[in-house]
């Protein structure tokens, strides 16, 4: 049985912290708001392991929504951030980490010969959509509903991510003048992008896409998708962009475009490449590239971009998984926990889809056969989510905290974290038939 955890002083810090910051979170999706109940507040993680401000551990399914695939607290990731910072935390001028960082990248990616790093994905998603926009001289852009390329503007419309946890159809402050230059159509339907690249591709300036979703809860393309869309946006002239913001550097080295061999025009990365620290970067062929200023007309700048604490801690964490085995390993352990839960969901006749890619995962609570597309995320029973979410946190699991998210298996998770998982699911799967 789980022991009921206490979380008095998280639950005091969340009633002060909602005095002083919109909704007492600095992003939607901590505030819980899906699931119920008040969010925890950490006070330290190590490995696998997160520990809220009331002393409970919890296996971390989170981890940070991406970045910590090596796990919390890495050695290495510890000694670059405090060698680093010794020497100062910014200049405003540039380093030699960051074209480290920019080659690591380059060589990673096959499809990036030249990249610019931001302080976050939405900047890296802004950032990649302006240079199309310039380069194209064309204004319409087309995204997948379900999709979230962060808080941009041009991108909040039909959002997954905190937004479609939320339940917000889009945003208001978005300018319907704005808005009106975003196609949102579905995700693995081909002939929706054929019609709408024939009706409007002569205005449209990129196609942006989670190569493989994250934010509708995980979905993978269907077989011949992503060469589908890149032979229609070849066709069309507009540029496709890879948003692999957290698919980059997670499901292999070169991300989901080396999985499935399906190079883009440009690509978005954040997450894993600042090792936990704030970052994003966009970049692509040279042509487009150049574009950027000061090289090319189209604007982007920021005060901390290329910092050297985030290219220190991201340097720190990519020559980690430049290591033997290091994607395999972690396919192994994702395959026997998302496998392991297909299994006692079952037993337990619990209807779930359970979509895997490589370390990231999703359990869909729905009598839905498959998870393709936003329709089908949308069927999903969310009360029973939540149910599973508070049973498995109660028994010191921490899942993602919405129907609609990632689950992330970092290189900390042990066969033993594996096993706990498993049997606590054993038991909560019983109480949500
Ligand atoms: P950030 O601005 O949050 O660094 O990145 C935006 C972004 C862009 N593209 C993709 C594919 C993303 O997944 C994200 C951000 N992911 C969410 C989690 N689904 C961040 C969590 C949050 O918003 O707190």
């Amino acid at each position: 049985m789980s022991d009921k955890r206490t979380i008095t002083k998280s639950k005091k810090f969340f009633a002060n912290a909602r005095k002083v910051i919109p909704g007492g979170v600095n992003s939607p999706v901590r505030a819980f708001k899906a699931v119920g109940g008040d969010p925890i507040f950490i006070d330290h993680a190590a490995g696998s392991k997160l520990y809220d401000v009331d002393g409970n551990e919890y296996i971390d399914y989170v981890g940070s929504w991406g970045p910590m695939i090596c796990g919390h607290a890495h050695p290495d990731v510890v000694k670059a951030v405090s060698d680093a910072v010794a020497k100062g935390s910014s200049f405003g001028a540039s380093t030699e980490m960051e074209v480290e960082m920019a080659d690591m990248i380059v060589d990673g990616f096959q499809s990036i010969h030249m990249v610019r790093m931001v302080n976050s994905g939405t900047e890296a998603t802004m950032s990649a959509l302006r240079v199309a926009r310039g380069y194209s001289e064309k204004v319409k852009v087309i995204k997948l509903d379900g999709c979230y390329h962060g808080h941009g503007d041009s991108l909040l419309v039909k959002a997954g991510s905190g937004v479609e946890t939320l339940g917000l159809p889009d945003s208001p402050g978005v300018p319907a003048a704005l808005a009106n230059l975003t196609i949102s159509i579905p995700f693995n339907d081909l002939s929706a992008m054929e019609s709408v690249l024939e009706k409007e591709g002569d205005q449209v300036a990129c196609v942006i896409v989670e190569p493989v979703v994250g934010n509708m809860g995980v979905l993978a393309p269907e077989p011949e998708y992503l060469e589908g869309l890149k032979s229609l946006c070849e066709q069309s002239q507009t540029v496709l962009i890879f948003d692999e913001v957290m698919t980059g550097f997670r499901l292999a080295y070169g991300g989901a475009q080396e999985l499935y061999d399906v190079r883009p025009d440009m690509t978005t990365l954040g997450k894993i490449i600042g090792g936990g620290l704030p970052v994003g970067a966009y970049g692509g062929q040279v042509e487009l590239m150049n574009q950027v200023a000061p090289a090319g007309p189209v604007y982007q700048a920021g005060t901390l971009s290329g910092n050297p604490l985030a290219m220190a801690a991201g340097i720190a964490t990519l020559k980690l998984l430049k290591q033997e085995n290091v994607y395999e390993n972690l396919n192994q352990t994702s395959a026997k926990l998302a496998n392991g839960l297909k299994e006692i969901a079952w037993r337990a006749r619990v209807p779930v889809v359970i979509n895997r890619v490589g370390s990231m995962f999703t359990v869909f609570f729905t009598d839905e056969e498959r998870v393709k597309n936003y329709l089908d995320a949308k069927t999903c029973n969310t009360k029973r989510f939540s149910k599973f979410f508070a049973g498995m946190m109660e028994r010191g699991i921490y899942m993602a905290p919405s129907q609609f998210e990632a689950g992330f298996v970092s290189m900390a998770h042990s066969e033993e974290d594996i096993d706990k998982t498993l049997n606590a699911a054993e038991d909560v799967m019983k109480t949500i038939r």
